[in-house]
């Protein structure tokens, strides 16, 4: 006021000399603010934030856009019709671990790190993720649920990958309980009130992960972030709280109950993706966004019955026409490698758009790297997705390719060829007409089949997994699964083992062959015969579920009169590979066996169970398991005994 007084009464112009200075320096800061506020808008749409819901388990068909009957996810639903759904981006592997190594790094699984599913696999120190490449261009990077790609004390742990910060699990065995005692945050232990481990607590882990997803974001909204929510649900074991509103939609179904606890959780996560809407909505982040949705690995068939032979859901089962998808969860058939993906980024993804581009997890790297303008490694098995999300012209693969347990599999355009087991035969099929690959082609398509296979031969390198310090935090976090509620162990903790009476000494034995062992933890085929019912043989599946070609051939060290064998079971809490269904034989000869001497099936129980043969004279046994009992793919022995009377 008295400035401008001044002006108007004085007349000496230097009085005039800052109000000059003053509008000049009003210009000047009203267009650096302007200058500022065009650069940030440019600086945010330069660097978009990213956030990728993963959920654990959920099949293909399990959305109710894609016309599940039962199973409600609205909100899901809302994302495709705003954005783009993906019938062809599979996942990275068959199952959890090796599948998020392709997610995070980019490779396909000829060339990751984590390509066993045991959970002790780490990522090497030197590779780079999704969220190292992110971080250095500037980025906030979290990560909200199961790691998965290395346990405390291993090079893999997320935040030497480029995690400024990760709260959940680390171990998937951990991950298994929605009550363990304690999740992990940057490798330390974070407390969850009120838990003891197994299927009740007062602290819900996936709440806990949810908010502080949503903390993450909103901590993070003035600047780009990558948000991974690699979350549990519908995994582990089905625990959803009772005054969940999800619950009370399903409670009261006629269904088996471990089923209605599962459409429960769908039902829940999706209430929570409605959440992040509303979050980056109220933000204002929402067309700054891209947000993709998607299953981990093809559905698992969950909650068989002789009417629902393909689980009780029908994860892989067009809901509609009952065109299934052969295999599940934990094998490279389509039923173990269709997921659901949805994309959304509004103004960016034309709404309620559908695309066949044929892709997978390895994709996911080169994608966020070319949106955040950061760096793409050139090694990387991946080609990013934008012109898909975008609309416009998409490069495509040559190939795809993945391997597990002694299975591989080759996609090229419509064809794949796939073998079940290591030196196996393959199997082709032309997927343009028989998405449930029930016609193998091998034979009459020699031609494109050899293409496929040299493609598959080139895909392949031997792994180079990474290593632990030490794996005591990574055990302690396993045993916090169960926390104080390990189930009650058989005659007051103590375990079974094999009965001395009647039955052949192990002395002299050897091993002759196997179909497979777990020899990254140690559980070994020779570990079946060694009279340690601590110790037993883990054989991971090969092939289908529906063939079991566990096989053990033993050497008796002599000729003896054979009775029968006895099984023991594993001795720990696990159920996983106890036999059903087997068959044995006897011989005297390792390489020509008669027909089954015996065919039995066992019952669920850790007690020894003796299954008794006509006696017949021989130095080795095979045994062929030839199902689960609880219908799964493996098969685990902790001792086998010989009758010899
Ligand atoms: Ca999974
Ligand atoms: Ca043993």
């Amino acid at each position: 006021m008295s400035s401008k007084a001044a002006i108007v009464v004085g007349e000496r112009r230097p009085t005039r000399y800052p109000e000059v200075m003053a509008t000049v320096l009003r210009v000047l800061l009203l267009l650096m603010s302007l200058l500022v506020s065009v650069a940030a808008q440019t600086a945010a749409t330069d660097k978009p934030n990213i956030v990728y819901v993963l959920a654990d388990e959920l099949g293909y068909y399990e959305l109710s856009c894609l016309g599940h009957p039962h199973i409600q996810t609205p909100n899901i639903d809302r994302m495709a019709k705003e954005g783009m759904r993906f019938t062809q981006y599979l996942a990275g592997s068959a199952v959890c671990a090796p599948t998020r190594a392709c997610l995070m790094t980019g490779k396909h699984s000829g060339h990751t790190s984590v390509r066993s599913n045991g959970g002790g696999t780490p990522l090497r120190a030197d590779e780079q993720t999704v969220a190292s490449l992110l971080k250095a261009r500037g980025y906030a990077t979290g990560g909200f649920g199961k790691w998965g790609c290395g346990g405390r004390g291993s090079t893999g742990v997320p935040e030497r990958h480029g995690f400024d910060t990760f709260v959940g699990y680390y171990d998937q065995v951990h991950a298994h309980s929605y009550y363990p005692p304690y999740i992990i945050e940057n490798s330390r232990e974070l407390v969850l009130a009120g838990n003891t481990g197994g299927r009740t607590g007062k602290t819900y882990s996936h709440t806990v992960i949810v908010e502080r997803a949503m903390a993450f974001i909103r901590a993070n909204k003035d600047q780009p972030f990558f948000c991974y929510m690699p979350v549990t649900p519908p995994h582990g074991m089905f625990d959803i709280p009772a005054d969940d509103p999800a619950w009370q939609l399903y409670k009261d179904k006629s269904w088996p109950e471990d089923a209605r606890r599962y459409a429960a959780m769908v039902t829940m996560l999706d209430r929570q993706v409605g959440e992040l809407f509303a979050l980056l909505e109220e933000l204002s982040l929402d067309d700054n966004t891209l947000v993709l949705f998607s299953g981990d690995n093809g559905g698992a068939d969950y909650f068989k019955s002789k009417e629902h032979p393909r689980g009780f859901h029908g994860a892989n089962v067009h809901p509609e026409t009952g065109v299934e998808f052969r295999g599940k969860k934990g094998n490279l058939f389509e039923g173990g490698l269709r997921i659901p993906m949805i994309a959304r980024w509004p103004g960016r993804i034309a709404p309620g758009t559908v695309t066949d581009h044929l892709c997978y997890f390895p994709d996911f790297l080169p994608t966020a790297t070319e949106l955040a303008s950061a760096e793409t490694p050139a090694d990387v098995d991946g080609i990013s997705m934008m012109p898909t999300l975008l609309g416009k012209e998409q490069k495509q693969h040559e190939f795809l390719y993945w391997e597990i347990g002694g299975q591989t599999a080759v996609r090229h355009l419509h064809w794949k060829a796939i073998r079940t087991r290591k030196n196996g035969e393959w199997q082709l099929y032309d997927l343009r007409s028989d998405v449930s690959e029930t016609t193998d082609l091998a034979v009459s398509k020699q031609d494109v089949l050899q293409k496929l296979i040299a493609m598959a031969e080139r895909a392949h390198e031997p792994v180079r997994e990474g290593t632990f310090a030490s794996r005591e935090l990574h055990e302690k976090d396993r045993r916090a699964k169960w926390g104080k509620n390990q189930p009650r162990r058989n005659r007051r903790g103590s375990n079974f083992r094999l009965p001395k009476k009647g039955l052949l000494a192990h002395d002299g034995w050897q091993l002759v062959r196997a179909s497979s062992e777990s020899s990254s933890n140690g559980k070994v085929a020779k570990n079946a015969i060694d009279g340690n019912p601590k110790t037993i043989w883990h054989s991971r599946w090969q092939g289908g579920p529906e063939k079991h070609p566990h096989e053990l051939v033993i050497d008796l060290g002599r000729s003896v009169e054979v009775h029968g064998l006895c099984y023991l079971a594993r001795q720990d809490n696990g159920w996983n590979g106890t036999i059903k269904e087997c068959e044995f034989s006897i011989s005297e000869d390792p390489k020509a066996f008669p027909e089954a001497a015996k065919k039995a099936t066992l019952k669920k129980t850790k007690r020894p169970q003796r299954v008794p043969c006509p006696p017949t004279k021989g130095r080795y046994i095979k045994l062929r398991i030839l199902s689960e009992i609880n219908g799964g793919p493996w098969a685990s022995i902790a001792d086998l005994g010989v009758m010899i009377k």
